[in-house]
């Protein structure tokens, strides 16, 4: 194919209620979308990315502005004059642009999805996934309260959820676990996330999360600490899944070899889209590492995709892919739907879904046309 138009789009969806992490509290999820058009031997095709940055660089060093410019002006650019572009030589034409993986996935999101359309085959087809639906599980945020958290949780195991996750923070950690563990009883599938906000001084707390049997501790320390969690793993029984540190296929060997993670979480938007997605699945399966698909408040486009890619067979823990409707009372595509604690995987051609152009139009906040021929 050859690319012919791109356009960005800035969204700003209302969450149904605020998110609270260790790095802060998110009231409106600001999403970027890229629409690529290309010219391909079927026709003329469009497909659509979306970048997963938070609107602060609080997760990771980027953000929509930062995101926005990078494509803009030096992502596109790169890509534009390539005849004969496909999804698999993206990486390679963005080379030489250091870093901004989330920025590179969803340019490359948009291109694979184009590919699909054009060639009429679903992402789960493209992928060789075979299952037909996958575990659905949810990240409950930081609460007011414990009773506040029972609350929440109680709600979500009605709604089926197949997996609870507690973030947890310094002074937020060992009691409302053993409440949530006390009110579910030991069957629910339950787990928790710091993103990053202890370090090893806080070992003797974090190895009293022990006795709750949590299935994992995800990135209990910061993102460059790969030395550093290992030698927690030692300490810990509870297994250590790593999420904001596993940035690429090479990290990702590093931190198995290390013993750094037991499990591993992979964000396509984190490690530069979902062909490196498919590596690092690839890689964990031929280690006996454990993987499951984390999520970014995604709209209805990356939590599709996300589905798709949660049924390759090293998925094997449920993933944070929950129902459009667990954050938004509107999504901008079909609302992705959680019917007994599974999430269907979409057969029809492309990536994911695409945007609803009227409900699109009214989450807007900016369009930018990037080039056209
Ligand atoms: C995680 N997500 O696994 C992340 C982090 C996260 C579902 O727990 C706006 C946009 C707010 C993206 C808050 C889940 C966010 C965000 C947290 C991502 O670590
Ligand atoms: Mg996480």
């Amino acid at each position: 194919m050859i690319i012919t138009e791109v356009r960005l789009h800035r969204v700003s969806m209302p969450l149904i209620a605020p998110f609270t992490t260790s790095f802060g509290t998110e009231y409106i999820r600001e999403a970027l979308l890229v629409e690529v058009t290309a010219e391909t031997q079927n026709g003329a095709v469009t497909g659509w990315g979306e970048c997963v940055a938070m609107e602060e660089p609080l997760y990771s060093a980027e953000y929509v502005d930062g995101c926005t410019e990078v494509i803009r002006r030096w992502l596109v650019p790169a890509l534009t004059g390539v005849e004969g572009l496909v999804a698999e030589s993206v990486a390679h034409h963005l080379r030489h642009v250091v870093g901004h993986p989330m920025a590179k996935a969803a340019v490359e999101m948009a291109v694979l999805d184009a590919q699909l359309r054009a060639a009429g085959q679903s992402f789960q087809s493209y992928l060789g996934a075979t299952r037909s639906s996958v575990p659905s599980g949810v990240s409950v945020g930081i609460q007011d309260s414990i009773e506040q958290t029972l609350h929440v949780v109680a709600g979500y195991l009605d709604e089926g959820y197949a997996r609870i996750k507690l973030k947890i923070a310094p002074g937020w950690d060992v009691e409302p676990v053993r409440a949530v563990r006390r009110m579910v009883g030991d069957d629910v599938l339950l787990q928790v996330d710091a993103n990053a906000a202890y370090t090893l001084v806080d070992t003797s707390t974090l190895r009293r999360l022990d006795e709750f049997d949590l299935l994992l501790i995800e990135q209990p320390l910061a993102e460059n600490d790969l030395r550093q969690h290992a030698q927690l793993a030692s300490r810990l029984r509870t297994p250590i899944c790593l999420d904001e540190s596993i940035v690429s296929a090479e990290s990702a060997a590093d931190a198995i070899t290390l013993g750094a993670a037991q499990v591993i979480n992979i964000k396509p938007g984190r490690v530069g889209g979902y062909l490196e997605a498919v590596r690092i699945h690839d890689l964990a399966k031929a280690h006996g590492v454990a993987v499951w698909c984390g999520g970014m408040l995604e709209t209805g486009l990356g939590r599709s995709a996300n589905a798709a890619l949660a049924a390759l067979p090293g998925f094997v823990l449920p993933g944070d892919i929950s129902a459009s409707a667990r954050f938004y009372q509107l999504d901008i595509t079909e609302p992705v739907e959680m019917h007994g604690g599974e999430v269907e995987v979409d057969a029809t051609p492309g990536i994911g879904r695409a945007p609803i152009p009227e409900i699109l139009a009214r989450f807007r906040t900016a369009e930018i046309e990037v080039c056209r021929r």
